[in-house]
């Protein structure tokens, strides 16, 4: 994954200084594109080691069209929980009390997401990000976007259509207001040569946290979708819109950077799942995954 340590020094050497809702700051670009070709292994960082079980859990949960934290909460997977705890928090005048990043928000937050865990009700009420990916995905305005762009790449296959679309203009202010509105927010596949391509359009990007997961997550979506069409998976592109690193992940920045990168990771899936929604935790396994440590960052929230 030379790639990525490329994209991290464009920002370092080309980005500008840019402030960002989260009030933490930014050096940014706008526009960039990376390229993996996913026959050379499985595109997972080595130059630190990434959660692959949150990865893999997270886009079962979207393939599910499910977008109430819980699932990713109970099978132990945080990544989502800042946005409706924090949502929690203004809805019940708390927000004061409890600092963003202060020590009683981080105690404050494992309370909230205790009860996220045991209490259906709660759960129902408050752990919902609102019509975000796994709506979007499964329905949007009545339309099962993965459902059909399987069927469209097995009649299809030519198809310059091959478009799923997260963006929903109607939803955005209703996303905002508990989660985020997507920040991968558009791709498409292509077909040649026997092998399923996948472009991702990524409106906004944290280059340090969030853009290691979403390699690995559409990577992932693109050979699970070859598998049930009996195509071998070809490239995944990955473009940019606004690509930035906070300016609270610098230090971890050159730390990642000082690491010589290792051999990628392969990753089996069961080749008995042919169908894009049957697929389980249990279908997936990671072999030779050698990455260097984990390297903390707090997430802007
Ligand atoms: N907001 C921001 N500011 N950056 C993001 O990357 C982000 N990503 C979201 C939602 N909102 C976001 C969803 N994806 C982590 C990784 C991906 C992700 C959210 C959070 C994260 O904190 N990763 C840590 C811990 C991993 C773990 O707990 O498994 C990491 O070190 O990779
Ligand atoms: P924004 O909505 O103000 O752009 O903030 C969203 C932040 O989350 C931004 O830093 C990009 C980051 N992000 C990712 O990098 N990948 C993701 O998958 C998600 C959900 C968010």
């Amino acid at each position: 994954m030379r790639a990525y340590l490329d994209l991290l020094q464009h920002i370092l050497d080309q980005g500008v200084t840019k402030s960002d809702r989260t009030g933490t700051g930014t050096i940014s670009v706008f526009g960039y594109q990376l390229r993996c070709d996913l026959e050379k292994g499985f595109p997972l960082l080595t130059t630190k080691k990434v959660h692959f079980k949150s990865i893999l859990h997270e886009l079962l949960w979207f393939l599910q069209g499910d977008t109430n934290i819980r699932y990713l909460v109970q099978n132990g997977v945080g990544i989502w929980n800042e946005w409706p705890y924090q949502n929690w928090l203004v809805q019940n005048d708390l927000a004061e009390q409890y600092p963003k990043y202060s020590e009683a928000w981080k105690e404050q937050k494992k309370v909230f997401i205790q009860n996220i865990k045991e209490d259906a009700d709660f759960a129902a009420r408050w752990g919902e990000l609102g019509p975000v990916y796994g709506k979007q995905w499964r329905d949007f305005e009545g339309v099962d976007q993965i459902a059909q762009v399987v069927e469209d790449i097995r009649q299809k296959p030519d198809s310059r259509r091959l478009i799923v679309s997260a963006w929903n203009p109607p939803d955005i202010p209703i996303m905002a207001k508990a989660g985020l509105p997507p920040c991968h927010t558009l791709f498409q596949f292509y077909v040649a040569e026997g092998r399923l391509s996948c472009q991702l359009y990524q409106r906004s990007a944290d280059v340090f946290l969030g853009v290691p997961f979403n390699i690995a997550s559409y990577a992932l979506l693109t050979m699970m979708i070859a598998q049930v069409c009996d195509l071998q998976p070809g490239d995944f592109v990955h473009t940019f819109g606004d690509a930035h690193l906070y300016l609270n992940h610098l230090e971890q920045t050159k730390l990642q950077m000082s690491r010589e990168p290792r051999p990628l990771p392969r990753l089996r899936i069961n080749p008995e799942v042919k169908d894009i929604f049957g697929f389980r935790y249990e279908d997936f396994e990671l072999l030779d995954y050698d990455p260097y440590p984990g390297i903390r960052a707090p997430v802007a929230v």
